[in-house]
């Protein structure tokens, strides 16, 4: 859109303007053109919302898989802002299907497009939420894309008249093509986009798709307009599992960001407030020369951040592991899939059981969290395969792992195998469900049988686990003795007080965490140790060992005002108000110390004084 006016003589521009549809090039700087002295025409951005919609199931237990915005939204958001269009992304992965709420979002917002980010379990959140967009204001665009959407683009502009266009794989440029030739009102014939897909004369058609980024580093960095946590530094797996749409969508071939552009990125990210990041590349660790450098420059830019990563069993070595656990990495994520050679071999993984052993003892040794993600359900599985797997689990000893049912995606081979075994078609995703489980395919599997096989896997690893963390042989490298005291201390906080706590069928969590907590100390000075080990020590009723261990860590982190508040407590539970006291006033700005002075002021007598502080908290 273009608005048309004119400006005064002091070069204010006229109120009384019209809006007229027409292609327009954009000025370099201002977006805003003069013709002759007092004309002006400027330029009226589309406003675009990018929604990433519900899921159809809520998720109960596993909310922290379905939480964050797709990475790519960010990007095609990045390429838009670039471009100047008024574009937000609205995280509705919580919106809860809630009608009344969308509607008056929408109605505020008045988007000319909405762009959804499609993974087959929330496609209903996004047709639900575009149905009502229609109904606020008609001649809204609707665009899905994602992976998604890509292999189903004739199925939704088949049976959903809400979406207009779909957006096919690499959905950058593909979309930002797409929203400029809305923009100019010029849609009679949309067959030279490529990448995108639409109804011509009521038939779904799709153009010839879009090119593949040459250059990952072409594209704007979405950090310098948005915050978010996941990164990714390539795009493409050389992988080829069956039950994987990364191969079709991304192909074989990995296109890298350059060391630069990713550092900058993390950079940016870490300026605005961002500690922990996820780097989500399908296998991170590709080129480890890249790695590696980026890894140093972290490290020579003291960037305090620590970041998880995804990987192969087969992409790692001694020297990443190294400079990844220097530079922050905790836990590295590795598909295992089965223990089971047969069912792997199926799968495509081709990866060895030596190869998964070695590199878990690899990953563990250098004090990074090795997580196993286990897929079962498969075809063939039965008690004999899923025993292998509780044997592989008690062979590489993972300190986390995920297990997962075989689910048939589109844009695998699994869902095309799936499609000819049971001559079905993608009418079946017309069906409210989430996704298709490989064994509602397969008479041979019960869903009785799958359940008992998950809950079996599950109580082994977790009945393993204290073994496991108790077995950990860290290397005896001095560099990295400060990361192994991180290490052993995060790990008792999550038996102390972490995801672990929660979970019955772990045994002997206290007694453990108080155990780990002591190796951290044996590697270097911890704060989060010290403190987890006063704070074990005091709910036994240990309060002259609490104090003791507090007082050595407050020897090496004086300023520290959780040990210093643990302490005065402690102290207090002594009867040592005056000593309490010191500690806590150190502190006048946190609730607690606050709380507690008043408190030691109160059992020495000075009511004036613990009221003082009373009414301070009350203003806190
Ligand atoms: C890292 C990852 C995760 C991470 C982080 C996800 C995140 N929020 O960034 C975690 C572990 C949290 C996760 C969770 C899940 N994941 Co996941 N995940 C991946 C993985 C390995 C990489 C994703 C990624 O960052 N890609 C790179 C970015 C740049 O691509 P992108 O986000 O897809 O965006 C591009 C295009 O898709 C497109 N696009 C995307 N949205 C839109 C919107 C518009 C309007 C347009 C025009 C274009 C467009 O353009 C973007 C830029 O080119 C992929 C596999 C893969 N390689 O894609 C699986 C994958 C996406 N995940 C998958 C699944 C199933 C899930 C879960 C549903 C699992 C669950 N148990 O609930 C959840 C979904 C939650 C979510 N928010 O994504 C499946 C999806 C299959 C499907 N057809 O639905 C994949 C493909 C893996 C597989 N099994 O094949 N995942
Ligand atoms: S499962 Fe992992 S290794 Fe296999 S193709 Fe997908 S991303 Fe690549």
């Amino acid at each position: 859109m273009i608005r048309v006016g004119f400006v005064d003589d002091n070069g204010i521009k006229c109120k009384d303007v019209q809006t007229y549809s027409l292609s327009v090039h954009r000025c370099k700087s201002t977006s805003i053109y003069k013709f002759g002295r007092k004309a002006y025409c400027e330029r009226v951005p589309m406003k675009i919302l990018l929604i990433y919609p519900y899921f159809l199931n809520p998720r109960v237990h596993n909310v922290e898989d379905v939480r964050a915005v797709p990475l790519g939204l960010y990007y095609v958001a990045a390429v838009l802002e670039e471009h100047q269009y008024d574009v937000e992304i609205l995280n509705w992965y919580n919106i809860d299907a809630t009608p009344a709420k969308i509607k008056e979002i929408l109605a505020e917002k008045k988007p000319d497009l909405i762009g959804f980010s499609i993974l087959n379990a929330n496609r209903w959140g996004a047709i639900d939420i575009a149905h009502i967009a229609r109904q606020l204001n008609p001649q809204v665009k609707i665009v899905f894309g994602g992976i998604g959407a890509t292999f189903l683009w004739k199925h939704f502009l088949t049976h959903f008249q809400e979406i207009d266009f779909v957006v096919i794989g690499e959905g950058e440029y593909p979309f930002l093509n797409l929203v400029r030739r809305l923009e100019a009102d010029r849609t009679r014939d949309m067959g030279d986009i490529r990448g995108i897909a639409y109804r011509k004369n009521d038939q779904a058609v799709c153009t010839p798709s879009a090119a593949r980024i040459k250059r990952l580093d072409d594209l704007p960095d979405p950090a310098q307009y948005f915050r978010f946590q996941h990164l990714a530094l390539t795009r493409g797996c050389g992988g080829n599992c069956n039950f994987c749409g990364s191969p079709q969508f991304w192909g074989r071939r990995v296109r890298f960001h350059s060391a630069d552009y990713f550092v900058q990125q993390i950079e940016r990210l870490a300026q605005k407030g961002i500690r922990f990041f996820y780097f989500s590349d399908d296998t991170f660790t590709v080129d480890s020369k890249r790695v590696i450098e980026i890894c140093r420059r972290i490290v020579d830019k003291q960037l305090d951040i620590s970041w998880n990563a995804i990987s192969r069993v087969d992409h790692v070595n001694e020297k990443i592991l190294y400079w990844m656990r220097k530079a922050g990495c905790i836990q590295i994520s590795y598909g295992v899939e089965s223990g089971s050679e047969k069912i792997r071999d199926y799968m495509l993984k081709n990866i060895s059981t030596d190869k998964i052993r070695s590199a878990f003892a690899m990953t563990q040794k250098y004090g990074i969290m090795a997580r196993a993600y286990f897929i079962y359900g498969a075809p063939g599985e039965n008690e004999h395969t899923i025993r292998e797997t509780m044997d592989l689990i008690k062979a590489i000893k993972p300190l986390s792992a995920i297990f997962y049912i075989l689910d048939i995606f589109p844009g695998t081979a699994l869902y095309d195998d799936f499609k000819a075994r049971l001559k079905a078609g993608d009418d079946i995703w017309l069906n409210r469900i989430e996704d298709i489980m490989y064994f509602e395919t397969v008479p041979e599997l019960t869903k009785e049988m799958i359940l008992s096989f998950g809950q079996r896997l599950r109580s082994y690893f977790y009945e393993k686990l204290p073994e496991f963390a108790e077995s950990i042989q860290l290397i005896d490298d001095e560099d990295l003795y400060s990361r192994h005291s991180e290490f052993y201390s995060r790990l008792a906080m999550t038996f102390d007080h972490g995801d672990y706590a929660a979970i019955d069928q772990i045994g002997n969590k206290k007694a453990l965490a108080e155990k780990l907590y002591e190796k951290a100390l044996s590697f270097a000075p911890n704060a989060d140790a010290y403190l987890g080990l006063g704070i074990l020590n005091q709910k036994k009723g240990r309060m002259p060992a609490a104090i003791d261990i507090l007082s050595t860590g407050l020897s090496h982190f004086t300023r520290d005002p959780r040990l210093n508040i643990c302490l005065g407590v402690g102290l207090m539970n002594l009867g040592q108000y005056d000593r309490a006291l010191e500690r806590f006033l150190k502190f006048e700005n946190e609730k607690d110390a606050v709380r507690f002075a008043a408190q030691c002021y109160e059992a020495l007598g000075d009511r004036k004084q613990a009221n003082v502080l009373f009414e301070k908290l009350k203003m806190m």
